[in-house]
C-alpha cells in the first residue's frame, strides 16, 4: 500500500513536470529583423527551395509545404476520406481504405520516410504509417498520390513505422500495443498480459522497380511497447534499432506503471540475418488476414486483395538476431547519425541523452558482455554499448536529427527547446527556445547518410498564443530555423494541418523534375472509359444505370439524362478528356449522399448515386475550369419506380417529343 502511494506521488511529480510545457521561454521568440524576412521570402512566381512532407497525425493525411516560405502546396489524402478530392468516395478509391475490418474512413498518421538509394533520398516514394488500424502507405511522388496501402496483422498501434533501410529494401512496422496474436484466441483476461500479449516487428519488402510492398516476415517478441526506430547505415547497415518502453509489461495506468524502471531498451535487430533465415525457409507460417490495396495509374482504379499468411520468426528460436541495449527512462526517439556509428536514444523522462556506439555494440555481442536477459533476449551491459552521454542537455528529449557536419539537434518537450550538440565530444553548442514543446523535428536528409542541412523545422505540440486565437481549437505550429551558422536562428512560424509528428524535407529539384502533369488519355484502360464525346451514353442493366460521361471545357456529354428511377444505382463514370496541365473538372449531384469527383486530365472517375425521390436533379462541374465554367451543368430526371420513362440522353438538343410539346 505504501509502495503504491509512493509510486503515485512520484508520478504526480512527474506529471507536473510534464505539464510544465507551457512555462514560457523568456524572450518572445520573435524572428526579428529583415534578415529573417529576406530568408523566407520567395518572390511571386518563384519556387521554394525544398519540399517539406509533413505527417497529419489525427487528420490521417500528409501535407506538402514549400520551404523556406512555409506555403502549403497540397494535402495528399492517404488514410482518411477526403471529400475535396473524392478520395474514399469515388468507386475507384474506395478499395484503398479497405482493411480486414472493412472500409475505414479515418487513420492516425505519424511518420514519414522518403525512399533511399545508398542511404540518400532518391525522390521516388514517400512512405506513411497509420497507427490505429496498423497500415503502411506508399505515395508516388510523380503524382503525389497514394499508390498502395498494406495492412499489418498481429499488430496494434503501428507507431515505429514506416522507417526504411538504406536501399529501401524494407520498410518496418513495430507494434505500439502488444496484443494476443491474430491467429490465437484473443478472448483472454487483460491482466494475463505477461503470458498472452506479444509484440511484433514487421519487415515489409519494397520491390525495387515498382515499389510494391509485401510483408516479408514478422518477428515475435515479448509483450511491451515499441515506439520508434531507424535503420542502420554504412557500418551498421543490415541492422535496425527500435526503442521500446513498458518493459514493466504493464497493462493499466501506464503513466505510472510503465515508468517504474530506471531503464527500458533499444532493441538492435540484425534484419539481414533474419532475411537470410527466411530465405532458407526458416520461421513459421501463420494464418493472417490483412488487406493489400493497390491503385493502378492505368485503370485509374484500386483493387483490394485479402492476404492470408505471414512468416513469423520467434526470436527465442534464433538467438543471434536481437539484442537489448538498456536506455534510460522510457525511450522515445531512436536516431542513427549519418556515419551509421552512433545511435541516439531519447528517454522521455530522462535528463541526459545516451549515445550508443555501433562498434562497441558489436564488440559487446562478440564478447557476450551481457547483463542477463529479457524474455530470453540477451541484454548488453549499458556501459559496454555506450559511447557517451550528453550531460544536462535539457528536459524530456524526444527526437534527434543531424546536419551532416558532425552536429545533432534534439527536441526537448518539457524544457521546450532545440539543443544542438556535437556528436563526437557530446558538448552542447547551442540551445533555442521553441513555442511550445516540440515533438519531432526535421532537417532535409536529416536521417540519411547525406543531410542537406541548412534548415531545421520544429513541430510543436502546443501553440497557445502564437497565432490569432481561433476558439478552443488551435492549429499546431511549425517553426523554421536557419542552421547554416553556429547558432540556430528562428526564421518563421506557420500553422500546420492535423497534428504533425515526423516530417521529411528534400531539395525540390529531386522531385519537381519528375512531377507528372497529366494522365495520357490514350493510355487510359479504365473499364468504363469514354474515349471521345461521341461514345458517351447511358446504359441500364437491371436497376443499375451506367453513365459513360465525358467532361471537356465547358460541358458534360451527355448533359440531359432521363429514365432514371427512384432506387436505381446510378454510376457516373466521368472521363476528363482534357490533355492540358491544370484543367481538372469536378462533378457533383444535388442531394447525393456522397462527395464530389475531382477528375484530372485523362482520368476516369466514378460517382455512385442512389436517388431517393422523383424530380429534376442538377449536375455540374465543381472546379472553375474556364470562363464558361458556370455553364458546365446538366439535369437528370428521376421518375417514380413504376414509371415507363425510357432511358434517354442528349447533349445540345431537344427530343422530338419535346419539340412537339413546346409547339403547342
Ligand atoms: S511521435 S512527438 Cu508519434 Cu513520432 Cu514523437
Ligand atoms: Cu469544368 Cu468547371
Amino acid at each position: 500500500m505504501k509502495r503504491t502511494l509512493y509510486i503515485l506521488c512520484s508520478c504526480a511529480a512527474l506529471l507536473m513536470l510534464m505539464n510544465l510545457s507551457g512555462c514560457k521561454p523568456k524572450n518572445a521568440g520573435d524572428a526579428t529583423g529583415s534578415d529573417a524576412a529576406e530568408k523566407v521570402y520567395v518572390a511571386p512566381g518563384k519556387y521554394d527551395e525544398l519540399y517539406n512532407f509533413v505527417s497529419g497525425g489525427f487528420s490521417g493525411q500528409v501535407s506538402v509545404y514549400g520551404i523556406p516560405s512555409g506555403r502549403l502546396l497540397r494535402v495528399i489524402p492517404v488514410f482518411s476520406v477526403d471529400p475535396e478530392k473524392g478520395w474514399g468516395f469515388s468507386e475507384e478509391t474506395k478499395p484503398m481504405l479497405n482493411t480486414s475490418h472493412g472500409e475505414i474512413p479515418w487513420g492516425d498518421q505519424h511518420h514519414l520516410d522518403l525512399s533511399q538509394t545508398n542511404g540518400e533520398i532518391d525522390g521516388r516514394w514517400l512512405f506513411a504509417n497509420e497507427n490505429n488500424t496498423p497500415r503502411i502507405a506508399r505515395i508516388d511522388l510523380k503524382t503525389f498520390r497514394t499508390a498502395e496501402i498494406i495492412e499489418i496483422p498481429n499488430s496494434a498501434g503501428n507507431h515505429s513505422s514506416p522507417f526504411i533501410t538504406e536501399n529501401t529494401e524494407y520498410v518496418v512496422a513495430g507494434t505500439r500495443f502488444s496484443v494476443p496474436m491474430d491467429y490465437e484466441n484473443g478472448d483472454v483476461p487483460i491482466d494475463s498480459y505477461k503470458k498472452n500479449f506479444k509484440g511484433t516487428l514487421s519487415f515489409v519488402s519494397v520491390a525495387p522497380t515498382d515499389g510494391e510492398m509485401k510483408i516479408a516476415f514478422q518477428m515475435l517478441l515479448p509483450g511491451m511497447n515499441f515506439d520508434l526506430s531507424h535503420s542502420g547505415k554504412g557500418p551498421s547497415s543490415g541492422w535496425f534499432f527500435f526503442s521500446c518502453y513498458n518493459s514493466e509489461q504493464a497493462h493499466t495506468l501506464l503513466e505510472v506503471n510503465a515508468s517504474k524502471r530506471d531503464k527500458d531498451y533499444i532493441l538492435a535487430v540484425n534484419w539481414k540475418k533474419a532475411a537470410e533465415y527466411v530465405k532458407q525457409g526458416k520461421g513459421r507460417k501463420v494464418k493472417a488476414n490483412y488487406a493489400h490495396n493497390t491503385y493502378s495509374e492505368v485503370t485509374h482504379s484500386a483493387t483490394s486483395k485479402m492476404e492470408t499468411e505471414t512468416t513469423l520468426i520467434d526470436v527465442r528460436d534464433f538467438p543471434d538476431l536481437v539484442y537489448m541495449i538498456p536506455c534510460p527512462k522510457s525511450p522515445h526517439g531512436c536516431d542513427v547519425d549519418p556515419s551509421g556509428e552512433y545511435i541516439v536514444g531519447s528517454g522521455k523522462l530522462a535528463a541526459l541523452i545516451p549515445v550508443f556506439s555501433f562498434s562497441k555494440i558489436q564488440k559487446a555481442i562478440a564478447n557476450k558482455t551481457y547483463d542477463g536477459d529479457y524474455g530470453g533476449i540477451p541484454v548488453l551491459k549499458y556501459e559496454a554499448a555506450l559511447y557517451g552521454e550528453v550531460k544536462k542537455p535539457g528536459l524530456g528529449p524526444l527526437h534527434t536529427e543531424f546536419d551532416g557536419k558532425g552536429n545533432a539537434y534534439t527536441t526537448f518537450f518539457i524544457s521546450s527547446e532545440i539543443v544542438k550538440w556535437n556528436i563526437k565530444d557530446l558538448k552542447v553548442l547551442d540551445r533555442q527556445p521553441t513555442y511550445y514543446s516540440p515533438g519531432h523535428l526535421t532537417i532535409p536528409g536529416g536521417d540519411t547518410k547525406k543531410p542537406y542541412g541548412k534548415y531545421l523545422i520544429a513541430y510543436n505540440k502546443i501553440t497557445k498564443d502564437r497565432f490569432l486565437p481561433t476558439g478552443p481549437e488551435l492549429s499546431q505550429s511549425a517553426q523554421l530555423f536557419d542552421i547554416s551558422g553556429d547558432k540556430m536562428k528562428l526564421l518563421l512560424d506557420y500553422p500546420t494541418i492535423g497534428e504533425p509528428h515526423y516530417a521529411q524535407m528534400v531539395p525540390a529539384e529531386l522531385i519537381s523534375k519528375n512531377s507528372q502533369k497529366i494522365f495520357r488519355l490514350d493510355e487510359n484502360k479504365h473499364p468504363y472509359v469514354t474515349m471521345g464525346e461521341k461514345n458517351s451514353k447511358v446504359v441500364r442493366a437491371g436497376n443499375k444505370v451506367h453513365v459513360y460521361m465525358t467532361a471537356m471545357r465547358s460541358h458534360f456529354s451527355p448533359d440531359n439524362i432521363e429514365g432514371v428511377k427512384v432506387g436505381d444505382e446510378v454510376y457516373f463514370h466521368v472521363t476528363n478528356l482534357e490533355q492540358d496541365w491544370d484543367v481538372p473538372h469536378g462533378f457533383g449531384v444535388k442531394g447525393n449522399k456522397n462527395a464530389e469527383l475531382l477528375i484530372m486530365p485523362g482520368e476516369t472517375a466514378t460517382l455512385k448515386w442512389v436517388p431517393e425521390k422523383a424530380g429534376i436533379f442538377p449536375i455540374y462541374c465543381t472546379d472553375f475550369c474556364s470562363a464558361l465554367h458556370q455553364e458546365m451543368q446538366g439535369y437528370v430526371r428521376v421518375s417514380v419506380k413504376e414509371s415507363k420513362v425510357p432511358i434517354s440522353f442528349s447533349l445540345g438538343k431537344n427530343s422530338e417529343a419535346a419539340d412537339e410539346m413546346l409547339k403547342k
